[in-house]
């Protein structure tokens, strides 16, 4: 935990060189990945990924960043929203912020996987944010763990119309239908499409799979979904189980 550092304590840190410690500064026990999360917080779209790319240079584990700090990061923006302490350009600038240093992890996760991305064809999934949503970050991420597992990956972007995931699935013959949302009042979509599926005659081609925010285990169990995950790393090793059974 960051301490703030009283001007009479100065230089008498445990032989620590307390020189570059201005009074009210943060003492650097805070960690790359503990500064990451508070730049998302913060909105500090620059620093952010700066940090992300300094975390990838000194061999911080991308998925565990995001899984750990930044996933995190945005659940406290929320609540700061939530609680009136933030307003929209305060979710704006962290969005931006978490979406900079996503970009840069990504980036670390795509090279990382690459053999084994060669190694192995997992299956096709199309994925996408359901209609009336535009949080696509969370999505983003499903989709790139997938794809650096060995998923073919077909990313429909967000505010997808029901339809289109099934239309989608058709015609690049997908396995799985990945459908994210992130507001109670878009969640009711994900049990459309899987409506869709079932009056079209096609529920048994496609499993489907559900997780955002507001969603739970037994809200996918409820509208009939394959499987429901809380984590992008959850997610892939959903689609890795729902491949099993298919095979
Ligand atoms: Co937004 N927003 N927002 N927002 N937003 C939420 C979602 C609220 C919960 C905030 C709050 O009130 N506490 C709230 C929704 C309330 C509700 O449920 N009804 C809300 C609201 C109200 C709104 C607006 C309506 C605000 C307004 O305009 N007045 C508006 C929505 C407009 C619309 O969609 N039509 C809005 C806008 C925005 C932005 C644009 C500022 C920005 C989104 C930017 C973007 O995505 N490109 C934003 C953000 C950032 C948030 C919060 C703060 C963070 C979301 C996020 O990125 N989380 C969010 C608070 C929250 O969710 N607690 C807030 C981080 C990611 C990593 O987590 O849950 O998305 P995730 O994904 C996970 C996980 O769920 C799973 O894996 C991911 C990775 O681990 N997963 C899947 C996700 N999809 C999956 C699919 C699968 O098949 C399997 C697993």
């Amino acid at each position: 935990m960051a301490k703030i550092l009283p001007i009479s304590r100065r230089n008498v840190i445990n032989g620590h060189n307390i020189d570059e410690f201005e009074t009210g500064t943060k003492l650097s026990s805070e960690t790359l990945n503990d500064k990451l999360k508070r730049f998302v917080i913060e909105g500090e779209e620059n620093a952010a990924q700066e940090t992300a790319l300094q975390i990838l240079k000194t061999g911080g584990d991308p998925v565990e960043v995001i899984e750990k700090y930044l996933s995190p990061a945005m659940k406290a923006v929320g609540e700061k929203f939530e609680n009136g302490e933030y307003f929209l350009t305060n979710l704006m600038t962290s969005a931006a912020a978490m979406k900079a240093a996503t970009n840069v992890l990504t980036v670390g996760i795509r090279k990382e996987d690459r053999e084994k991305l060669r190694a192995r064809r997992m299956g096709k999934v199309t994925i996408g944010t359901v209609s009336g949503d535009i949080h696509d970050i969370g999505k983003n991420i499903v989709a790139v763990l997938l794809e650096a597992n060995g998923f073919d990956v077909y990313d429909l972007g967000k505010d997808v119309d029901s339809m289109k995931f099934i239309d989608r699935a058709a015609e690049v013959q997908a396995d799985i239908i990945a459908v994210s949302s992130l507001m109670t009042t878009t969640k009711p979509a994900q049990k459309e499409v899987i409506e869709f599926l079932n009056e079209m005659k096609l529920r048994n081609k496609y499993m489907v799979m559900v997780g955002g925010s507001p969603t739970t285990k037994e809200w996918g169990e409820e509208i009939g979904a394959d499987g429901w995950a809380e984590t992008a790393e959850e997610a892939v090793k959903l689609a890795e189980k729902l491949m099993q059974n298919k095979r």
